[in-house]
């Protein structure tokens, strides 16, 4: 009573920062295979522990365990360990590319490759996913061509966006990848409202709606969610929780509720918790929800608890906000080496195999990079025409634009 009329408010902190001992003993981390897999039509009031706990199927001796186990072959889990270790590649040959002045901007994926290669398996031609620029895995999962990708990198002749997006907001319809927004959440609604209009027009086709852990903290996840469940829409809504928002800690959109799936409670909505970091857990969540939502049941939100290892993008520096060896001490351990270690405890992959596949990897995505810079890079080669910046906006263009095209003589 001491302070009696003395208003105080809150501002949660990480319990870390920099120079001081990563510590993730708050994170609690059930045992792989101990949280049970409910039908997809179950009531959700009976299954609101799920989104406190994490659904895992890799066990640390990396066998796969439990109710959520044993949905996809070998040569699928094989397949998603190359997508996995492409993405990886991928990045890591963009972000040097970055530091050479090729790009102006890149962003990497490092530690949460598995979220959106499994996720992409889980879903069917022509469903739509509305990403985030931190799911490139749902276009290299879907075999959409690295070259693409690296020219709208590029922004060079053969950008398919021409030079109108930032660096690694791509866009593919036919790869069902809706084209990504700077403005962090405004695609979350946009998902919804997508699969609405599917569910009007009788269609089969169901949406995924992606954001991070801190963009929640933005309206339109709100809003979202308020018309997912009203309508039911067809659609799933993934929250990726890495940790971290550039240098703001999750614990800050996150605020009292626990955990990000916890949001979802209060709209009635079924919400579950997935170690992002175990391919096959996502995968086997992921379809669980992509069901649920293909027979009219309505939205499922998921979190995917995982790590941001690298830095935001290439214009940040995280050592300046968090312990340098924090992604060592991330109880989650690495989606690669994981899945890894399971497809050499069933015998169908080993060591040798693996270091054969990064040198193969490698190889490729070096023979794209190489293709693409045929093309031209940032301040090299070919580049988009002027009058492409004119086009493909307006069914009639207006007076001023003309009038400026007719300026850039174009
Ligand atoms: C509306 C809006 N506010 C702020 C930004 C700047 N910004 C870009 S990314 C980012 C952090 C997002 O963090 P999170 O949602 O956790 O996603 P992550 O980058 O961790 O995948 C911020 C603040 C923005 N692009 N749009
Ligand atoms: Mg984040």
């Amino acid at each position: 009573m001491a302070d009696a009329g003395m208003l105080r408010f809150h501002v949660p902190e990480p319990e870390v920062r920099p120079g001081g001992t990563p510590d993730f003993s708050n994170v609690t981390i059930p045992k792989a295979g101990s949280v049970p897999r409910p039908e997809i039509d179950v009531d959700p009031r009976t299954i609101r522990d799920m989104a406190f706990s994490i659904i895992r199927v890799l066990n640390r001796a990396g066998e796969a365990v439990g109710p959520w186990a044993g949905l996809l072959s070998d040569k699928e889990l094989l397949e998603g360990l190359r997508h996995m270790m492409t993405l990886r590649t991928f990045d890591a040959r963009m972000q040097m590319a970055q530091r050479q002045g090729k790009t102006s901007f890149y962003m990497q994926h490092l530690g949460e490759e598995a979220v959106s290669c499994a996720f992409r398996k889980a879903l069917k031609p022509g469903d739509m996913n509305f990403p985030t620029y931190r799911q490139a895995g749902l276009l290299i999962a879907d075999g959409y061509p690295m070259v693409s990708m690296m020219n709208q990198i590029y922004s060079n002749e053969a950008d398919p966006l021409k030079g109108r997006q930032l660096p690694v907001m791509y866009s593919s319809k036919e790869h069902g990848f809706f084209s990504i927004s700077g403005n962090l959440a405004t695609q979350y609604i946009q998902a919804v409202g997508w699969a609405m209009a599917s569910a009007i027009s009788n269609d089969s086709r169901i949406a995924a709606a992606w954001i991070g852990d801190g963009s929640t903290a933005e309206s339109d996840f709100h809003a979202a969610l308020v018309f997912a469940s009203t309508y039911k829409a067809p659609v799933v809504l993934n929250v990726v929780n890495n940790q971290w928002a550039i240098s703001t800690f999750q614990g800050i959109a996150r605020g009292g509720s626990g955990t990000f799936a916890a949001r979802g409670l209060g709209f009635g909505i079924p919400s579950l918790r997935v170690d992002g970091n175990d391919y096959l857990a996502v995968h086997a969540v992921a379809k669980w929800a992509v069901e649920r939502a293909r027979a009219n049941l309505g939205p499922t939100l998921v979190e995917y608890v995982t790590y941001r290892v690298g830095a935001h993008s290439t214009s940040d520096d995280p050592s300046a906000y968090r312990p340098k060896a924090e992604s060592d001490a991330w109880p989650l351990g690495d989606p690669v080496i994981r899945l890894k270690n399971h497809l050499i405890q069933k015998g169908v992959w080993s060591e040798d195999r693996h270091t054969q596949a990064e040198a193969e990897v490698l190889e490729t995505v070096i023979a794209a990079q190489k293709e693409a810079e045929g093309h031209g890079t940032l301040h090299a080669g070919g580049k988009p025409s002027t009058r492409d910046m004119f086009e493909g906006v307006y069914a009639e263009m207006p007076p001023h634009l003309r009038r400026q095209r007719q300026q850039a003589g174009v």
